[in-house]
């Protein structure tokens, strides 16, 4: 029972504690590729990443064990290597465009890409600099490197630019060593593409190549993950003399963590590069499956990622080169490139045994893959134990008992009940850092159980009006005209009702722009009521720990916090005030809540502004806006959907309150 989640010492290092010969790659030049966009509109994709990461391998004191290479320009003879010459030149010609405007239309006729004057110098940095790594761990002056660049490169196709993606760094410098530098007797490459969005780019260009085996692991959510369709499939496992050397590992869905990424390492990953026998390892090392990640949902902690790197370190003879491709939360990817930079300088990760199990569909994952690439990895053949696939999490509770230890309590419901919208991993049972400091702060807040008591019914009368862009507060995720996904609420338990009701308040629409829907004013009810008013609303059933969250996110805030904005407390006194101010949010444009009495006895409540913002919108002080065209349609198909309004009335509704004066 002790044993099993004890900390082994991690005495063995590979040369008797001595550091392995590691370069480091890192320009500042990097990061003359940047959005051209307002602040509030933050593109996730910005030089800060690698300015994170330089700056703890630095603070950390691992950067000064390392040895610092200097970034190189690629040569266009590389770049043609797998690139088109239209593409080159297309990148090439970015720096000489000398309007914001003129960037920004080439840069629409790609998917995900923005451009800014220094992109081409910044990517020519990127590509030369993985070569400039990948040659000297070839040339064995280095163990293994890691070149910290951007922007990143697994997306970038043979002729276009796409997700974030202006070269495939990575296919680049695995292509110069395997024809140009024969001489160094790199022959067989492994690419592990653990970057959570599927590598196309890579994948297209050694589709028919049996010197690269190319293994990606990544979201696939049925086709509709980014970069969406069916190239990240299991069933694309290369053509030609390449036939089985692409191997795709396609999620179910997110949440992913180290228990199933190293469930596909050992029986899938593994077993095959031992066949495989590659003469060096090239990891697309994106950080976007770390937990915390914004836009990947999974959850790979840094001790993940450590031992996914070191299970790597027997092969090549350790040689590996890791190139930096996604990764958004700055601080998860600092902390998981500090792992990663660890393991590469000792040779070995500490063993900390794992306590969580993969989800179902992991094993589900895992037996696809195996059955289609097994008629060429024969190692792939055999079943699973039984007793090995029917280790997995639905859902895991964290419990401590009176001396501070912790166990984990896994209950095995069949998945069928528990669709896996109802699935939660709590981030407590997940080791972040051995820290224990560190594991105390990721424990659910006593605040959220008993929250999760109380229901209130969340009367809603803007985007949230439409189920589908509601439950992205629940469930995290975006539809369609949101430009950045949502967290999703801690809980993600769907609301326990819904009606529709109309209010005596006058709706309208105000605000300049929003991070979620870019330019356009956003809805907004007025605190008072007034009897000449109609406003439909539509209110969810969800508990006040829910409403917590959907305040945090509504005003862009941490959910991780030790203290709700809005309490008990509150919901008493907001019963006899009418409204509240939220302390916390008072920059935010709906920390005014507003009682509009009980409905079956639970609370009915609101988020909007202030009475002094009505005031600022009635002076001109802040603007009165019309909605976005995306956001108007999401208000009016949530109230056609809700069957409250036909689609005309629906318009002629929004419309009105886009224009009439307030
Ligand atoms: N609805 C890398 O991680 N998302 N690229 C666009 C459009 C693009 C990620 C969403 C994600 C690209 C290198
Ligand atoms: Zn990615």
């Amino acid at each position: 029972m002790e044993s099993n989640g004890e900390i082994e010492s991690s005495l063995s290092r590979s040369n008797g504690g001595e550091d392995r010969r590691v370069g480091l790659i890192f320009d500042e030049r990097m990061c003359k590729h940047y959005a051209p966009a307002p602040a509030e509109e933050h593109h996730p994709e910005c030089p800060d990443r690698i300015l994170a990461i330089w700056s703890l391998l630095n603070s950390s004191g691992l950067a000064k064990r390392c040895i610092i290479l200097k970034a190189k320009d690629v040569e266009d003879n590389h770049l043609a290597l797998v690139h088109t010459k239209k593409h080159i030149s297309l990148i090439k010609s970015i720096s000489s465009v000398n309007s914001e405007s003129k960037r920004s239309r080439l840069a629409a006729r790609f998917n995900s890409i923005y451009f800014s004057e220094g992109s081409t110098e910044a990517a020519s940095l990127a590509a030369g600099s993985v070569i400039e790594a990948a040659e000297k761990v070839a040339k064995g002056e280095l163990d293994s490197a890691f070149a910290i660049v951007r922007p990143p490169g697994h997306h970038a196709e043979e002729g276009e630019p796409m997700g974030f993606c202006l070269y495939n760094n990575v296919a680049i410098a695995t292509s110069y060593l395997l024809n140009e530098r024969r001489d160094l007797g790199i022959n067989k490459i492994l690419i592990v593409d653990w970057d959570v969005h599927h590598g196309n780019g890579t994948q297209k260009m050694f589709y028919k190549d049996p010197r690269v085996l190319f293994f990606s692991v990544h979201r696939y959510d049925s086709g509709t993950f980014y970069p969406s369709g069916h190239d990240g499939s299991y069933i694309m496992t290369g053509e030609d003399s390449g036939a089985g050397h692409n191997i795709n590992v396609p999620w179910e869905h997110g949440r992913c963590g180290d228990a199933d990424y190293l469930a596909v390492w050992d029986n899938i990953l593994i077993p095959v590069a031992k066949e495989f026998y590659p003469d060096m390892i090239i990891v697309s090392a994106g950080f976007d499956a770390a937990i915390g990640d914004p836009l990947g949902g999974c959850c790979i902690t840094p001790h993940g990622y450590s031992i996914m790197l070191d299970k790597l370190m027997e092969f090549a003879g350790g040689k590996i080169v890791m190139a930096l491709e996604g990764g958004y939360n700055l601080n998860s990817i600092a902390t998981s490139a500090r792992a990663c930079v660890d393991v590469l300088l000792h040779g070995k990760a500490p063993n900390v045994v794992s306590e969580a199990y993969p989800f179902a569909s992991t094993w589900r994952v895992i037996q696809e893959v195996r059955r289609e690439l097994s008629t060429y990895w024969p190692v792939l053949g055999g079943e699973l134990p039984e007793k090995t696939i029917n280790k997995t999490t639905q859902i895991a509770v964290l419990s401590s008992d009176s001396e501070g230890e912790t166990e984990d309590i896994v209950l095995a419901v069949p998945e069928e009940v528990l669709t896996i919208d109802d699935v939660i991993l709590p981030l407590s049972n997940l080791k972040i850092d051995l820290d224990s400091q560190d594991q105390e702060a990721k424990m659910k807040p006593s605040w959220r159980s008993e929250l999760s008591k109380v229901d209130v019914w969340y009367a809603t009368y803007g985007s949230n009006m439409k189920m589908a862009r509601f439950r992205c507060y629940i469930e995290g995720g975006q539809i369609e005209g949101m430009r950045r996904p949502c967290v999703g609420s801690m809980d993600k338990s769907k609301p326990k009702g819904i009606i529709w009701k109309t209010f005596p308040h006058r709706l309208f629409f105000a605000r300049e722009r929003t991070a979620t829907w870019g330019p356009g004013g956003v809805a907004f009810l007025h605190p008072n009521s007034n009897a000449q008013e109609k406003a439909h609303l539509c209110l969810y059933k969800i508990t006040l720990e829910q409403f917590n969250d959907v305040l945090f996110q509504e005003n862009s805030l941490n959910l991780e916090t030790s203290h709700p904005l809005f309490d008990s407390a509150a919901l008493q006194t907001i019963q006899t005030e009418k409204s509240i101010s939220v302390e916390l949010v008072q920059g935010g444009w709906y920390h005014n809540l507003v009682y509009l009495g009980n409905e079956g006895g639970t609370p009915v409540l609101t988020m909007t502004c202030s009475l002094s913002d009505v005031d600022d919108f009635m002076s001109g002080k802040f603007p009165i806006n019309p909605p976005c065209k995306e956001y108007a349609n999401t208000l009016i198909t949530g109230l056609v959907e809700g069957e409250q309004l036909s689609e005309e009335e629906a318009s002629a509704y929004i419309q009105e309150a886009s224009s009439k004066p307030l």
